[in-house]
């Protein structure tokens, strides 16, 4: 929760009969804003100090990718160091990575936890830890290649770590569950449970292909909040869009609600439009006490957009339609 630092946040369009809705100045991070870079894109942001801090994915213009640090007074203007995050030993010496990609950060108990996709003999589930988003100590990774979309919530569960993750392969994975494990010092992660799976084309299509966990779940009285991307295919190629689910409190695997329609699908310029067009990918967001929600997205894997909601009437509307 928040108390000095106020998230960004514009009112729903008058007339709107939309659930979410889009920040008016989107795109808030164009591809071009650090000196190396072809696009930066799925990327985490927190609360921090008076501001904020995040972790940015840069693709640069060999088109390597990696992820760097960025501060920001408002959650909307950033500054984006020009270098990578050059990580220190953590839990390991171990810290080989050939890439670094969709960064997550939560933070927990004393310290900022971000988890990232670490090319490793393929892509898999890299951890590291920062106080200060200037010193990373990087961990060992959490499982075995190959993997994707490591998601840590943002308290133990039951006394230990808590981690959601989708299994993958080492391409353009045309399958994907959402799954979580759990461990006791972030090294060792077992008890691995299944969570969210694919739906029925039939039943919703736009994530009939694969789900992956997008931000850091919001807890609720009512329980977690996991804003998800689902992805089909079409004629023309995979289309990531933004659902939502709630998890059970106390035993996270348990869905008790999860989206049948779509929260938002690409459908302007700058999500239809970029290098891989028709993407719509959360990794962040951002609430206060009042439930207002910022969610921080990749568009089209070239820039980043913001939409806002309220948590009340997300919960609300899943209630009301969910499968
Ligand atoms: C996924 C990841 C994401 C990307 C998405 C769409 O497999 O690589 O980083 O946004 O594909 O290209």
């Amino acid at each position: 929760m928040l108390s000095k630092n106020r998230i960004p946040w514009q009112e729903k369009p008058e007339g709107s009969k939309d659930v979410m809705w889009r920040y008016s100045e989107n795109p808030i991070i164009g591809r071009y804003e650090t000196a190396t870079s072809n696009s930066i894109f799925n990327s985490a942001v927190v609360p921090y100090e008076d501001g904020f801090a995040g972790v940015f994915r840069c693709d640069n213009k060999s088109v390597q990718m990696n992820i760097h640090a960025g501060f920001s007074e408002d959650g909307i203007h950033w500054n984006i160091e020009d270098d990578p995050i050059v990580m220190k030993e953590g839990n390991t010496s171990m810290i080989d990575s050939d890439y670094k990609y969709d960064p997550r950060v939560t933070f927990i108990e004393d310290r900022y936890w971000v988890t990232w996709c670490n090319g490793y003999h393929g892509p898999t589930i890299g951890i590291a830890y920062t106080f200060d988003f200037k010193e990373f100590f990087q961990c060992e990774n959490a499982f075995l290649p190959f993997n994707r979309n490591g998601v840590l919530f943002p308290e133990k569960i039951n006394g230990k770590y808590c981690m959601l993750s989708r299994p993958s392969d080492n391409g353009h994975t045309a399958f994907g569950n959402i799954h979580l494990s759990y461990s006791p010092d972030m090294k060792y992660w077992g008890e691995h449970r299944s969570v969210l799976k694919v739906t029925a084309f039939e039943d919703s299509a736009w994530q009939c292909l694969k789900v992956g966990a997008g931000g850091v779940p919001i807890k609720t009285h009512e329980g977690w909040l996991m804003f998800y991307h689902g992805v089909i295919k079409t004629c023309s190629g995979f289309r990531y869009s933004m659902g939502a689910a709630l998890l059970d409190l106390e035993q996270p695997d348990k869905v008790l609600y999860r989206s049948q329609p779509y929260l938002l699908a690409p459908a302007v310029d700058y999500e239809q439009n970029g290098d891989v067009p028709n993407v719509i990918f959360p990794c962040a967001s951002l609430h206060d006490e009042e439930g207002k929600v910022t969610v921080y997205y990749g568009a089209a894997d070239s820039v980043v957009g913001i939409a806002f909601g309220r948590i009340p009437e997300i919960i609300e509307w899943l209630k009301n339609n969910s499968i």
